[in-house]
């Protein structure tokens, strides 16, 4: 195993205040979000889209890796540079979604498992050339009054695992991405449970396929109530339920934890973070940062609306809000910062 390598990816993605900017959206989720944000959804406009942000300038102040989807990293700007020397001119690690999407899992009606093992080796040694040297994978995990079965747990883990294990073989930093979803009335204690018996699954199951877990970065969702539970939780109660829930099932031995954003505003996202890290100053194990990508991302495209008039303000807009992150991993976050892009 290159544990060196690994080791100094690692360093690099966890490094100061910075966090990992998400803008992986496959083809399909990138149309959704052009849609709703009246973008027309085009090859052209998913380029034009990812050159404003990885051309934002400062990004590298805030961003310490960008995960990218298999379309992004073949693309370059308008004169013709690639993305991923963009990036790497910018101090920002290149990374990469190696996941190939969900399909319903036989036997569990409602149920998701991820597809991209098969041809997965091949394709990790041919992003490696790339200059790639973090990875990505997702799996989904729903909640329902009789939702998630133990068998989607299973499968879904056990497939993040021999993910893990082949990037890692690869030189390759594997972020490990079990998301329990946020959609449905539950209430926060049904999301911490859920996502508890989902950590322990997978940290079982990355015993089992021999991963070593000095070598991995976790991509959790945090501890929230559904989307649709008329009583919302707190700030300081999300933080405390989540770390509690991190506290029970991730070892030490984990370097980093870079949440998701999930679908919570921006701003909660940030709090969120935030909250974590005042409130637990000192006492936790693993680095604690952020992999957004609507929380970081939905404003500038709300003012980017696909027009080249409109770049530098989204531009500003993207900065402003990986910047509040920084403030958030510094537990130095306000809710009056936000004021400050006008
Ligand atoms: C959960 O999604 C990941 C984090 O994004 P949010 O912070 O917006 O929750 C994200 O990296 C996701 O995996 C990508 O957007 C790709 O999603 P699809 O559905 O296109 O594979």
């Amino acid at each position: 195993m290159k544990t060196k390598e690994l080791s100094n990816t690692i360093k690099s993605l966890l490094a100061g205040d910075k966090g990992l900017l998400a803008m992986d959206e496959s083809t399909g989720t990138c149309n959704k979000r052009f849609e709703e944000a009246g973008i027309p959804q085009t090859i052209e406009y998913h380029r034009a889209y990812r050159e404003m942000i990885v051309t934002a300038p400062g990004l590298g102040k805030c961003i310490s890796g960008a995960i990218l989807f298999d379309e992004t990293i073949h693309q370059a700007t308008k004169e013709g540079v690639l993305f991923i020397d963009i990036l790497k001119k910018a101090g920002i690690v290149p990374g990469i979604k190696v996941d190939e999407g969900t399909t319903d899992l036989a036997g569990f009606p409602g149920e998701k498992i991820t597809l991209g093992l098969d041809g997965l080796k091949e394709r990790l040694a041919r992003y490696y050339q790339l200059g790639l040297r973090f990875a990505k994978w997702r799996a989904v995990i729903s909640i329902s009054s009789v939702l998630p079965g133990r068998g989607c747990i299973e499968a879904n883990m056990h497939a993040l695992a021999r993910y893990a294990a082949l990037c890692q073989e690869a030189g390759i930093v594997p972020i490990v991405e079990p998301e329990v979803l946020m959609d449905g009335p539950h209430d926060l204690k049904k999301c911490f449970d859920v996502t508890s018996r989902v950590q322990h699954v997978l940290f079982d199951q990355l015993y089992g396929q021999n991963v070593n877990l000095k070598y991995l970065i976790l991509k959790p969702n945090m501890v929230l109530p559904g989307l649709s539970n008329p009583k919302p939780a707190s700030i300081d109660k999300v933080a405390e339920a989540t770390v509690n829930c991190l506290l029970q099932s991730v070892p030490a031995m984990v370097p980093g934890i870079a949440f998701l954003s999930g679908g919570q505003s921006a701003e909660l996202a940030t709090a969120h973070l935030n909250a974590m890290h005042v409130n637990f100053k000192g006492k936790l194990p693993w680095a604690l940062t952020f992999s957004f990508a609507r929380a970081i991302q939905q404003p500038a495209m709300e003012l980017w609306k696909g027009k080249d008039e409109n770049v530098a303000v989204a531009q500003k807009m993207l900065y402003h809000r990986a910047s509040l992150d920084n403030a958030a991993r510094r537990g130095e976050y306000t809710p009056e910062m936000e004021r400050v892009f006008v």
